[in-house]
Formats: structure tokens, sequence, C-alpha cells
């Protein structure tokens, strides 16, 4: 994969499904919360929202109108590019999981193949599952971004692009540190990155302690994009907890340009993200 001197999208994920309160009180729950914190955050520089969305008691939530509320509060907070994810909770059905197709974001997150997060804990997306997402959101007229944990999804995810199921510019986003998966090293990020084609765009992201240092060895290597937020991290250093989605959104900023890098604005990266979909 080839050096580049793109500006890097900048997604931030600010909710998750799995993160609480007790590790971070500022996530947000409601519409309103997730709105805000968006802002803020594109404020400091991110350019597209990685969305799941809660009940106001915190638990996650698969109801499409939940969705559509959040999406519509995050739109009149701020220009950005949204994308919802079809990863959902780990106890969600399929149909639950789907539920934010049918609300209207520009992008899909899809997965293209299970992994292990630890314990008992499988987060499974068969075949056929991904197909199904791919085909709604494809219904739909939503861009597709593929979610890769280990070497076989971007294997799948190679034969998908190419077989043209999932159609357009091809967007990845390589996720590491999740302990069944691929790990956060650049031996991991070569591994990722070989099976795919040449001209993808591939953002990275990359859980807990591991996420500083896999997303500055991704930008020395040419990533598209990186995305940071509560789903993944809540700290700056080992000592110091993030204020905000944007201020983990103004330190990835930091990095970007310590690298040599500049950040993408919302309409370069949805030119990136969404463009040639027909959205
Ligand atoms: N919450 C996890 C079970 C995604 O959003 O694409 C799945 C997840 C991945 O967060
Ligand atoms: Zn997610």
């Amino acid at each position: 994969m080839e050096m580049s001197n793109a500006p890097v999208v900048i997604t931030v994920a600010p909710v998750g499904a799995e993160v609480t309160r007790e590790q971070h009180p500022g996530v947000p729950f409601t519409p309103t919360e997730i709105a805000a914190e968006t802002a803020g955050a594109v404020s400091a520089g991110a350019a597209a929202v990685h969305l799941h969305v809660r009940n106001d008691d915190g638990a996650p939530s698969g109801d499409t109108a939940r969705f559509r509320e959040t999406i519509d509060a995050v739109r009149a907070a701020c220009d950005v590019v949204t994308m919802v994810s079809t990863g959902g909770a780990l106890d969600m059905s399929r149909d639950e999981r789907a539920s934010g197709l049918d609300a209207g974001p520009d992008v899909a997150g899809v997965e293209t193949g299970s992994v292990n997060f630890g314990g008992d804990e499988v987060f499974v997306t068969s075949d056929a599952d991904s197909l199904r997402f791919i085909e709604h959101a494809r219904r739909r007229g939503l861009a597709i971004e593929l979610e890769l944990f280990d070497v076989g999804h971007a294997v799948r995810a190679a034969a998908l692009l190419a077989d043209g199921i999932v159609p357009g510019l091809p967007r990845v986003n390589l996720v590491f540190g999740v302990p069944g998966g691929i790990d956060a090293t650049a031996d991991g990020l070569a591994a990722m990155l070989r099976p795919l084609p040449a001209d993808a765009h591939w953002s990275v992201t990359a859980i807990g302690r591991h996420q500083w240092p896999m997303l500055e060895l991704a930008l020395a290597a040419g990533a598209g994009g990186v995305r940071v937020g509560f789903e993944d991290n809540v700290r700056i250093t080992r000592d110091r907890r993030a204020t905000s989605n944007a201020d983990l959104v103004r330190h990835a900023g930091g990095l970007i340009a310590a690298a040599g890098r500049r950040v993408a604005t919302v309409a370069e990266a949805r030119a990136v993200l969404v463009g040639g979909s027909g959205r």
C-alpha cells in the first residue's frame, strides 16, 4: 500500500454499545447528548460520526425511531458524515442490528466476519449476516464501510469488493487490539492491508491502550482515516482521562499534524466516504 499525503478523515465514535458511565461519566445516551458530543467533536476536527444509540438509561437500543431521532439531532447540530453501526451490541438480534439502516444515515458500517471479544463474548457476523446488511444498505442507497477485525475479514472484504457486491469506492475500517482479533502492531497492519485493493480508503481504529501508538503507526503508513471516541478508548494517556470526545479528536489532530498530514474537512470526508454511492 502506498504512502499518502491525502487529508486524514477523523471519525468520532462517541457512544458505542459497551462503554459505561463508570468508565467515563460523559458517555452520551440521549439524542440531544449525542448531538452535543458530536458537534463538539466536529468543532475539534472530526468529519464523520460512527453511531450507536442508547435508551435514556444507557442500554443499547436497536430501535429505528431512536436512530432517526439521533441522526436528526446530529444533523441539526452540525455538518458531519453520519454512519450507523450494524454491529450493535453483543446480545442484539440481526433485526435490531439493522435498525439504523432505515433511519437515513449516509453510511452503513458492515462487518465481514466474527471475532472473540474475550471471556465468553463472541461477536458473531456470519457471511449471510454480512450479505443481508449489505443488501439492506444498498436498497436504502447507503454507502458502505466494511469493518474488519482480522485478516480473514479483510480477505472476505476484498472478495465482496472485487465481485461488486459492495459497490463503489472500497472503504474499510481496520480494527486493532480486540482480544481475539488482529494484533495492534506494524506486522498486524501489513497483514490486514495485504488482501485489500491498493486503492482502498482505509481507516484505523484501535482499542484501549493500543489506540494512540497504533494511530501513529497507521498515519506514518498512509492511513486515510483514524477513528477515536469513547466507544474505543476514554484516555489521552494512562494517567489522564479525556475530558470529552472532542478532547480525543484534538489529540488525534495533533498526531496527524506530527505525521506531516492534514485533517480532512467534512466536504473531503463526504467525497471519500459517501462519493459514488448516489447519495
Ligand atoms: N458493539 C460491538 C458488539 C461496530 O460498531 O461496527 C460491535 C461494534 C462494532 O461496536
Ligand atoms: Zn461501533
